[in-house]
């Protein structure tokens, strides 16, 4: 070896024993072993162009409960837009409801781009109704956990009609613990308000009394569970999209690694994880304890559908070592969706990617 490798490899090694420093501690708790960085090929920024639409459509929740949304590309989660650190967007947004919209990307710095921040009357205009468009164009200059959302009478277009979707950034410089993720799953969590369902217009501030409660437009049980087996490497990336959860996972600690996409200087273990409205926080969890575990939301009022229980921001992590053929176990006959949590869309490249089953029933106009 020549020194001036050997001074690389020593720098390097330097790097690593910094972002070891950092995480050894909770790693070796873990069971994960902290690698030195590597060092990453830069990889030319892409531009990603694509056309996104505004919808109105009825969206199914939990039984019995359907509501009017205004529905990005007509669904609920929005698409996942997926790109990395440093890529360019361009969106071309057409808002084909009744309503006014516009998308705001939650997250980015908007450096050089602010007119792209979508705060109407403020960097921009909100898109017209009945046809009219808007380009959003900006650079991914934050990473991680990112998500978009209308900004538009929020408390109505976020808090009740489902106009939000997932935003997600790899960054350039992952930590060694996500190269270690097998299974990537999104949860973004939703309030709804049956009274004013059929209204798109009600006068009242109606994200005030929510009586459903989703993951990803959805109420316990019409949801999935989350498949994995012994040895998998979970990363939850938690969404309060529209209500603040304090997320707990039975028969596991999670290890807390980002918030709002940015690594945390300490990563923490915890059973409960709260993540207040508008955050994310990322949890990566060492599958190591086959079983059927719950999930769900700790604040009481957010588990139930409009006062029935079990409901609401409740799910279930199934290994695959213990099957699911007990007679008693209330999702024995589950029809499985492995795109529920977007892990399929993850794997599936870079750009707008979307789901079709989350696509909700178009409105007759
Ligand atoms: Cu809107």
């Amino acid at each position: 070896m020549n020194d001036i490798s050997r001074r690389g490899l020593v720098k390097l090694a330097g790097i690593g024993a910094a972002v070891a420093t950092q995480l050894s501690a909770t790693e070796t708790a873990y069971g994960f072993t902290a690698g030195a960085s590597e060092t990453i090929a830069p990889v030319a920024p892409q531009t990603h162009k694509f056309n996104m639409t505004v919808e109105e459509a009825r969206l199914s929740v939990s039984r019995g409960f359907e509501t009017n949304v205004w529905a990005y590309n007509g669904q609920v989660p929005g698409p996942l837009i997926h790109v990395r650190e440093g890529d360019f967007v361009e969106a071309t947004v057409t808002n084909k409801t009744k309503g006014v919209h516009t998308i705001h990307w939650h997250g980015m710095w908007q450096t050089n781009s602010w007119r792209s921040d979508g705060a109407p009357g403020i960097n921009g205009l909100a898109i017209e109704s009945g046809g009219g468009s808007n380009t959003y164009s900006f650079k991914a200059d934050r990473k991680g956990s990112l998500w978009y959302h209308c900004h538009v009478e929020v408390p109505n277009h976020v808090g009740v009609r489902g106009m939000w979707g997932p935003l997600i950034v790899d960054p350039a410089d992952p930590l060694p613990i996500e190269k270690e993720v097998t299974k990537d799953c999104l949860l973004m969590f939703s309030g709804w308000n049956s009274d004013v369902a059929d209204d798109y217009f009600a006068q009242e501030d109606p994200s005030g009394h929510l009586n459903y409660f989703s993951i990803n437009g959805k109420s316990f049980p019409y949801n999935q569970p989350i498949r994995v087996k012994e040895g998998d490497v979970l990363r939850l990336r938690l969404f309060a999209a529209s209500v603040a959860v304090s997320f707990h996972l039975h028969g596991h600690d999670m290890l807390v690694t980002h918030r709002d996409g940015m690594p945390v200087p300490y990563p923490q273990l915890a059973d409960t994880v709260h993540v207040a409205m508008g955050q994310r926080a990322d949890v990566i969890v060492h599958m190591n304890n086959p079983g059927r575990w719950p999930f769900h939301d700790h604040a009481d009022h957010h588990l139930s559908n409009n006062g029935d229980t079990p409901g609401g921001l409740f799910g279930i992590i199934e290994y695959e070592e213990v099957g699911i053929d007990d007679p008693w176990y209330l999702w024995a006959h589950k029809k499985y969706d492995p795109d529920f949590y977007f892990t399929e869309s993850m794997k599936k490249g870079y750009g707008l990617i979307t789901q079709s089953g989350f696509k909700a029933t178009p409105s007759k106009s």
